[in-house]
């Protein structure tokens, strides 16, 4: 298997756990572009947002869940955060297993380019 963020989730890439359960884990981005910057995943690999079951929808609802929890923990909630999904090429996307990126910690810049 050659998805970096599977060997995350499997223990053969190292990485800074911030929470996991049977479904989801999330971890410390290793280039953070922002004081606090962790990255949500399923578990289960899913490339892309693309490729999203409608059996898939509650996994998204509880990375969302989790990445609301994490914000709370992390102390950035009430000043504010983002929540950022790449997908393909376009829009950025680098690693091709779903994840969300939390970011926050500062006054975040203008999202569109
Ligand atoms: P994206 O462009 O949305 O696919 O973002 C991928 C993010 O993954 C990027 O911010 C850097 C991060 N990343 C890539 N490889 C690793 C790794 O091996 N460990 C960790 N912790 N983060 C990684």
């Amino acid at each position: 298997m050659d998805c970096i963020f599977c060997k995350i989730v499997e223990g053969s890439i190292p990485s800074t756990k911030v929470f996991e359960n049977d479904r989801v884990l999330a971890f410390q981005d290793i280039q953070p572009a922002a004081p606090v910057h962790i990255l949500i995943i399923p578990k289960k690999h899913i490339p892309t947002m693309n490729d999203v079951a409608d059996e898939d929808n509650e996994l998204i609802g509880e990375l969302f869940a989790v990445a609301r929890q994490i914000a709370k923990e992390q102390g950035i909630a009430e000043a504010g955060y983002r929540l950022v999904n790449n997908v393909n090429s376009d829009g950025g996307q680098v690693v091709y297993h779903l994840h969300i990126h939390l970011l926050g910690g500062k006054k975040l810049g203008a999202l569109l380019a």
